[in-house]
């Protein structure tokens, strides 16, 4: 080949599903907005996830939002994310943050970039809450900024899907 041919080859297209984020919410945050508003917020996980997903279409990028009480399922929704291509992953592991080994083990597996979020400053908190199977393997943390943490953590994902 020569090296004309080299440099006029088309650049590969990223398929449209590595444009996507998935924000994952944990144990419990279904109750988000209707209990403990002192600790976790005002804010609805519906209006959470309406707001995430609107900014995602502003900025072309498809944004899913997955909440569960169970550990499979997240797992499983890990999984799946890997198979549809998504790039970039938003999770609240709850109280799976300290037992969860295999949401972090799918993580690691699936080798898609997350951060960590929290509504709550878990280092201001009991002492047990401030380490977390996560924090070792996440791209960064965003920590007691309450609902904020979720949009600041994806206004990060989008620059970084836009970048590639
Ligand atoms: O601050 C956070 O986001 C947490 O991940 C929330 C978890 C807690 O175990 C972590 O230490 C910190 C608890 C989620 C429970 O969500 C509720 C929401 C509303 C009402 C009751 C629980």
């Amino acid at each position: 080949m020569s090296a004309k041919m080299r440099l006029s080859a088309p650049k590969m297209k990223k398929s449209p599903k590595t444009k996507s984020v998935l924000v994952l919410h944990g144990p419990n945050l279904n109750l988000l907005g209707t209990r403990e508003p002192h600790l976790y917020g005002k804010d609805t996980l519906a209006e959470i996830n309406r707001r995430l997903e609107a900014r995602g279409k502003a900025a072309g990028i498809s944004v899913a939002c997955f909440q569960s009480n169970h550990e499979g399922d997240l797992v499983d929704r890990i999984q799946q994310a890997k198979r549809e291509g998504v790039g970039f992953i938003v999770v609240n592991p709850a109280s799976y943050s300290y037992s969860s080994v295999a949401m972090r083990d799918a993580l690691t597996a699936v080798r898609i970039p997350f951060i960590e979020v929290h509504l709550s400053n878990i280092h201001a908190r009991e002492p047990w809450r401030a380490h977390t199977h996560f924090t070792a393997v996440a791209v960064g943390s965003v920590l007691g900024l309450g609902s904020q943490g979720y949009d600041l953590a994806l206004e990060y994902a989008l620059r970084r899907l836009k970048a590639r």
